[in-house]
């Protein structure tokens, strides 16, 4: 999401870059460049406006103009403004992610129209709280109108490890979600995560079944679940429920796929809702807290650099990663520890995924996957590596030609994938050595970087 916008965006302030003095037609072109990518971007024409005319009433004039750096500073008011609009900014309340401040049980309603998430997002909360927040979850399904909708919630519990309210076969989702919340209180659970049915489109009955939902187990969150990838229906879709049932924020799913983006910077300004959360992907995993100002920066092309250390943080092996950082120190850094490194990134997700979060890296993230380097690219090295010998892997230069060719043959790579593979680890080794030589400090900044294969050794950070 955002990609098209972030590139747009980039390409006009790289222009003003480049002119140093500004005048205020220079600005007010920029502004007109601006105004057609986020439309492009399928952000709402009246958000757009105001958008455009907040960012001309502080930048046009003298002070910006004068300013020993005018790009940086329209740059400057440019990202303010989006942040403004994703939510944040003045009057931002700062409750991201999911509200837990209430007594147990916390029952958590879902909903939205069907194929929207729910379901997933569902298990991707529950995850979340049993590990994150050590919470006791109860899954429920309320939904009774697809026969396979409770089975999908119970597998999804199952995966998450957490219990999932038995099915009773004809009960009503009012009856139901009565037997979730008394099923919750005589067994102690911390939160009741109710998921109820959608409907291909908004109606009354199903607004009616969940104003009904919501009235009797008086939810302390109310969570809209919508697909990023409808655009502006999804706007709709959220001021419809945000008017007739009422929502305490929203759930943006399909941010992994090519939506726009405009929707999300629609969203605050059209439904007055706050998203909340991000779903970014199938797997229970990939759900994201929803910041503002990181997300601003990741459309400027800045990158998010906070949300890249707290995913690395997040499901990097303390133990193995501090291991492998004292082997840098020494120098004894070898291509079975490489081999180790690469298995830490292929945990972390996707690697296009990371490389969006990286400053700058947007524009060239599609040659990246253009050129084919992303889990794919790790599993092969992976193989080259696993067809070494322990004697090659602990000392690299030994592999000459001929163990080249069997390297390759070994692995089903080609001869010039393992050189690229034995160049990457050259270069790794020589920046590490460059590393220890700038001492400690150098070493907690460049140790992110040096998990990027390959690129580690171009984006000092
Ligand atoms: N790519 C992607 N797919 C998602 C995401 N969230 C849900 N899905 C998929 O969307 C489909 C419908 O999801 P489901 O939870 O059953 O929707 P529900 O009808 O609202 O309960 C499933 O195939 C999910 O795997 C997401 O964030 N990204
Ligand atoms: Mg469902």
């Amino acid at each position: 999401m955002f990609e098209a916008l972030g590139n747009r965006l980039t390409g006009v302030f790289d222009k003003l870059r480049r002119r140093g003095a500004l005048s205020d037609a220079d600005v007010q072109e920029a502004l007109r460049e601006v105004r057609i990518a986020l439309l492009e971007a399928d952000v709402a024409l009246p958000v757009v406006k105001d958008l455009v005319n907040r960012v001309r009433d502080r930048a046009v004039g003298q002070e910006v103009i004068r300013s020993v750096s005018p790009a940086q500073q329209v740059i400057k008011i440019v990202n303010d403004a989006l942040v403004e609009a994703l939510g944040g900014g003045e009057g931002d309340d700062g409750k991201r992610g999911i509200d837990l401040n209430a007594p147990s049980p916390l029952p958590i309603l879902m909903v939205g129209l069907q194929g929207s998430g729910k379901t997933t997002t569902s298990g991707k909360i529950a995850l979340r709280l049993r590990v994150r927040d050590r919470k006791k979850v109860l899954l429920a399904s309320l939904d009774v109108h697809r026969p396979a909708a409770q089975l999908q919630l119970q597998q999804l519990a199952d995966r998450a490890e957490v219990t999932c309210l038995p099915i009773v076969m004809g009960q009503r989702p009012l009856e139901i979600a009565a037997r979730a919340m008394d099923v919750a209180r005589r067994e102690l659970f911390d939160v009741v995560i109710l998921d109820t049915a959608g409907r291909l489109s908004i109606d009354a009955e199903l607004m009616a079944e969940v104003a009904a939902v919501k009235a009797f187990a008086k939810p302390h969150e109310t969570l809209l679940v919508v697909d990023a990838m409808t655009g502006q229906d999804a706007v709709q879709t959220a001021r419809a429920f945000n008017e007739q049932v009422g929502v305490t924020g929203i759930v943006m799913t399909r941010v992994d796929g090519d939506a726009r983006g405009g929707a999300a910077l629609s969203m605050r300004a059209v439904t007055g809702a706050p998203i909340k959360l991000l779903g970014a992907g199938e797997k229970l995993d990939a759900l994201e807290d929803f910041h503002p100002d990181r997300i601003a920066n990741r459309i400027l092309g800045m990158g998010d650099i906070v949300s890249l250390v707290e995913r690395a943080a997040e499901t990097i092996d303390q133990a193995e990663a501090e291991k492998l950082a004292k082997k840098m120190q020494k120098g004894s850094f070898d291509l079975e520890d490489y081999a180790q490194q690469i298995k830490q990134i292929g945990k972390m997700g996707s690697l296009s995924g990371i490389l969006g979060m990286l400053p700058g890296i947007g524009k060239m993230k599609a040659q990246i996957e253009n050129a084919n380097l992303d889990q794919s690219m790790l599993k092969r090295q992976s193989a080259i590596i696993s067809s070494m010998t322990m004697k090659e892997r602990r000392k690299p230069d030994l592999i000459k030609a001929s163990r080249k060719k069997r390297i390759a043959a070994g692995s089903g790579t080609t001869v010039q994938e393992v050189n690229r593979l034995l160049k990457q680890f050259d270069d790794m080794s020589d920046m590490m050595k460059r590393m220890n030589k700038m001492g400690q400090k150098g070493m907690m900044r460049g140790g992110l970087a040096s998990l990027m294969p390959g690129l580690g050794n171009k984006r000092p950070f």
